[in-house]
């Protein structure tokens, strides 16, 4: 690393376009990459060393997207993923979806051939721009030294601003190997502004106050946006001024403190049945940076129809998508609320609080504190107990599937950034690297992956990652032998046809062993206290194979397209695990 490597970034210097790439990373704050090398991106790895960068190597391109994903939602950074040109970059596509469906800060660096032989079909060309156009908030392709910094200043900007999302700049190799001058200050992009069309307008934030006003059982719908936007406190301002209750989309949960007596839990598919009850007996939703995804809302045909709906989003193509809604705030929420909340006075919602906490008591006899052990290790005592032994401290990284579900609804996040998981793509194999991610952004804290037996076996190659890179990361595999949310679909809606679903696995704890990483099995709840013990006492990485009841389902659910209210319960015979209200 050179001395001097920063003082590129206040004098212009002569550089080559490999190093006008790190240098323009290090002046965006970039500390940390994820990528894999190859042909098309050498230029740029012969010029790693002179910058300050610390470059993880992943073992499959899939996993850089995913671990600068992680980086990017533990730590509200932009998070920064490198891959060499064809396979290298179609490697990437995943990842960048997951991102893009998630509206994550990402920006994906890939080398390609040289300009003069651009459409040749030269030996490992892809048209990676044209590709990843529809998953992609922006993306370049940079044939020139000179025309690198301005596009990458900018693919940082576009990443970060507004709707956050994914940017790929695609730089030919000739470019990485010419030379410019590199003036970082004159590269600046002109400053982000919102089109001048969507300013808040004062009629629509006095329409909103008095929908607030007169509203009799009015709900907060907090979302993603929440996190993204950083409106933690105006969000709790205005639901306790209001007295109105919080109703989280999974990808909200932690934006809202799970432990709030306003908190009501999550919504849709898998939401808690009095959360989904209460929207649809609502006369007041007031949507906070969520999208009114087709598993929050059922069918839009049948959904919350008593309630006027007020929707605060920074994105102007998610009004009246899904839902239409009577007063659209369009802004970055923190912004938005930052000028209701004046105009909220203090209400009192107690008559509407007491009917929402009463359709609680009718689940709650099932809590699954007072269950007998069965004698089986359920999934979702597991995340229940792993919660309970972390002090909900931790930042959980989920896979998808089941586990994923259970977790949402028995490990409560009291804090944002502390549950990543992929909701809009519904990545399987994204919770290892993404945990990786997660843990080079906040490596003070302590991070788990709870994964599936099937998602896991995805990209479990990083577990290599893992070791090289010496993270304390300790993973759950919630191992029910099946690929468990495709097996409930198929007893629910298929007839038990089984078909693809039953899945033989590794031994995992051998698995972590060929891989110098210790583990142990997990078969019985008594065991679990310890087990868990020993993974957080360990100096290093730990694998809990969790040999979980196979043929548990999760409940509630209302089957794809269904009314919000037509859920399918837990049938009496089996009571077990009902609902996730255990605090
Ligand atoms: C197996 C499975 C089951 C699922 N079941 C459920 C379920 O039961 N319940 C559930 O909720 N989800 C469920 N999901 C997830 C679901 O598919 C969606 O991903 C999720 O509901 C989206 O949540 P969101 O709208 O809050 O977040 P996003 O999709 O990330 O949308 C965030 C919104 O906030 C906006 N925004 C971003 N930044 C700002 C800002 N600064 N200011 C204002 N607005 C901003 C964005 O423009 C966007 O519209 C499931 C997923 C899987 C894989
Ligand atoms: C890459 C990918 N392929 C397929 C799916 C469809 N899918 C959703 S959940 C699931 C099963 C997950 O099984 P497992 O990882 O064992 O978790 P479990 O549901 O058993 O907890 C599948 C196949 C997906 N979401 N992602
Ligand atoms: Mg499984």
């Amino acid at each position: 690393m050179s001395t001097n490597a920063n003082a590129h970034l206040t004098t212009p210097t002569r550089l080559t376009g490999s190093e006008i790439l790190w240098a323009t990373l290090a002046g965006e704050g970039v500390t940390e990459v994820f990528g894999y090398p190859g042909g098309a991106i050498l230029p740029a790895y012969d010029a790693l060393r002179k910058f300050p960068i610390r470059h993880v190597l992943v073992r499959h391109e899939q996993g850089a997207a995913h671990m600068a994903d992680g980086y990017a939602r533990a730590s509200g950074k932009v998070g920064v993923a490198i891959a060499t040109s064809g396979p290298g970059a179609t490697n990437l596509v995943t990842g960048i979806a997951t991102a893009m469906l998630d509206s994550v800060s990402i920006v994906c660096i890939t080398g390609n051939v040289s300009s003069k032989v651009l459409g040749t079909d030269a030996f490992q060309e892809v048209d990676i721009t044209g590709i990843t156009l529809p998953v992609t908030k922006h993306n370049f392709l940079v044939n020139k030294a000179e025309d690198l910094a301005p596009a990458l200043r900018q693919a940082f900007q576009i990443a970060r601003s507004g709707r956050p999302g994914p940017v790929l700049v695609d730089i030919t190799k000739d470019a990485q190997q010419a030379s410019a001058l590199f003036d970082f200050a004159a590269a600046k992009p002109a400053p982000y502004r919102p089109h001048p069309m969507l300013r808040v307008e004062e009629s629509g934030l006095a329409d909103a106050a008095e929908l607030i006003r007169n509203a009799q059982r009015p709900m907060i719908l907090a979302g993603h946006g929440v996190i993204e936007s950083g409106a933690m406190e105006q969000v709790r301002a205005l639901a306790e001024r209001a007295q109105v209750p919080v109703a989280l989309t999974l990808l909200g949960l932690g934006g809202f403190p799970a432990s709030h007596p306003l908190n009501l839990g999550m919504m849709g598919m898998h939401g808690e049945a009095w959360v989904n009850h209460a929207i649809q007996e609502a006369d007041l939703l007031i949507a906070c940076g969520m999208r009114f995804d087709d598993r929050v809302i059922g069918t839009p045909a049948t959904y919350a129809l008593k309630a006027r709906k007020i929707h605060i989003e920074v994105d102007p193509a998610e009004i009246n998508k899904n839902i239409k809604v009577d007063v659209a705030l369009v802004g970055d929420l923190r912004e938005v609320l930052e000028q209701l909340l004046p105009r909220i006075s203090a209400r009192d919602g107690s008559k509407w609080l007491r009917t929402v906490e009463e359709s609680k008591g009718a689940v709650a006899v099932r809590d699954i504190k007072n269950l007998p052990d069965s004698g089986h290790l359920y999934a979702a005592h597991v995340m229940h107990d792993l919660w309970r032994i972390t002090g909900g401290n931790a930042i959980v990284v989920t896979d998808v599937g089941q586990h994923q579900m259970w977790e949402a609804q028995y490990f409560h996040h009291e804090k944002p950034r502390s549950l990543i998981t992929s909701g809009g793509l519904g990545t399987m194999g994204f919770a290892l690297p993404a945990a990786i991610g997660a843990k080079t952004a906040c490596p003070e804290k302590e991070v788990w992956v709870i994964a599936g037996d099937g998602g896991f076996q995805m990209t479990a190659a990083e577990l290599s990652t893992i070791v090289q890179e010496n993270l304390k990361i300790n993973i759950a595999v919630i191992n029910n032998g099946y690929l468990g949310m495709v097996r409930q679909w198929q007893e629910f809606f298929y007839e038990k046809n089984y078909e693809a679903t039953p899945l033989v696995s590794p031994d995992f704890v051998k698995l972590a062993d060929a891989h110098g990483i210790a583990g142990q099995a997990v078969r019985t709840r008594a065991e679990v206290d310890a087990a868990v013990a020993e993974a957080r006492n360990h100096p290093g990485p730990y694998l809990l194979n969790f040999l979980v009841e196979k043929e548990d389902s999760v409940y509630p659910m209302i089957p794809a397209g269904s009314s919000l209210h037509e859920m399918i319960r837990r049938p009496e015979s089996n009571p077990l695990v009902e609902t996730a209200e255990d605090k």
